[in-house]
């Protein structure tokens, strides 16, 4: 039983969560009722966006590193097929990020397949949220930043660190304004690049004008994920934006994100984001607010 699984996945038992993620993923009778039964998930969600090869899992492997050497227990969902994550990457790679597979505070999902619309994995969302309810004190989320996907994960993450490299800048160009909807944090990775202090000059002016819905300046850092330069402080301004006010105006916002995806799943109508947004404001207010009660509540309208 579900219920069972879930006791135990909260007292940290690995094996059980992984039942539990794929109980859900493969929608197995009772999904739907363990979903609406989640309490409203304490633990924050990081994603960690960019091109392939920026250094994203590099990068996810030295923030692990600094939050179980504090103690803390770290979940991490893959959704990138490059990924040394998963199969096929580069050998010393994944031996290196596989160290973590045995570690009694440390978790790892990889989701190998994408979204058949193009965009993330179907159940991201769903499986997010259980993650988030199970007594993780970071979850991160890696997935590769091509056009829909960074969007997707702005949703899904409470904030969003975009990677880049010193060589990205055509890349940067053309994701401009979408990065810059989902940035709450850029890192400029391979810093040890000699062309790392130009490109960062050149992200810094691209940013001034910034047209976001965010009214503070957004960070930029620079780190050398390999030599796990930079890290320490990357860790802490995740944990300042974490921390945020505008986190907290964000909240309705990304609920109402999600809700939209999910209520998209079961029909196809139009659904106005402005009503669901003025609904999810309210019905958050409730102490056991739960997104899967609310979007069912709101489909028999
Ligand atoms: N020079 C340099 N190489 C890096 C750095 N970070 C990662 N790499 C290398 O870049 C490659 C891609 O890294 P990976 O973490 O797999 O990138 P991902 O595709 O974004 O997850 C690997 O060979 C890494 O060893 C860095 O800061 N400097
Ligand atoms: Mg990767």
């Amino acid at each position: 039983m579900w219920q069972e699984k879930l006791q135990e996945a909260k007292k940290g038992d690995h094996k059980a969560l992984a039942r539990l993620l794929s109980f859900v993923e493969n929608e197995q009778p009772g999904f739907e009722e363990l979903l609406a039964s989640l309490p409203p998930g304490s633990t924050p969600v990081i994603g960690i966006t960019g091109p392939p090869g920026a250094g994203k899992s590099t990068l996810v492997d030295a923030l692990i590193s600094i939050w179980t050497g504090q103690g803390k227990k770290v979940a991490v969902l893959c959704v990138d097929p490059s990924s040394p994550f998963h199969q096929g990457a580069l050998l010393g790679d994944r031996i290196r990020m596989t160290s973590w597979y045995n570690h009694p505070d440390v978790y790892i999902r990889s989701l190998a397949t994408r979204g058949s619309m193009g965009g993330l994995h179907p159940k991201i969302i769903e499986l997010t949220d259980l993650l988030r309810c199970v007594g993780f004190d970071q979850i991160l989320i890696e997935t590769v930043g091509v056009g829909q996907s960074e969007v997707e994960i702005a949703g899904l993450a409470d904030v969003t660190a975009v990677i880049l490299v010193p060589e990205a800048g055509d890349e940067v160009q053309t994701m401009k304004s979408g990065l810059m909807e989902v940035a709450d944090l850029f890192v400029v990775n391979k810093a040890d690049r000699p062309d790392a202090a130009a490109f960062v000059k050149n992200l810094q002016a691209m940013l001034a004008p910034a047209f976001s819905r965010k009214t503070s300046t957004i960070p930029i850092l620079q780190t050398v994920a390999t030599r796990a330069e930079g890290i320490s402080t990357l860790a802490t301004t995740l944990e300042t934006l974490q921390q945020s006010p505008e986190l907290r105006d964000k909240k309705s916002w990304l609920l109402t994100e999600k809700a939209y995806q999910l209520i998209g799943r079961k029909r196809m109508s139009d659904v106005s984001r402005t009503r669901l947004q003025e609904e999810i404001k309210t019905a958050m207010q409730q102490k056991d607010f739960n997104l899967y009660r609310f979007v069912s509540s709101f489909n028999s309208d």
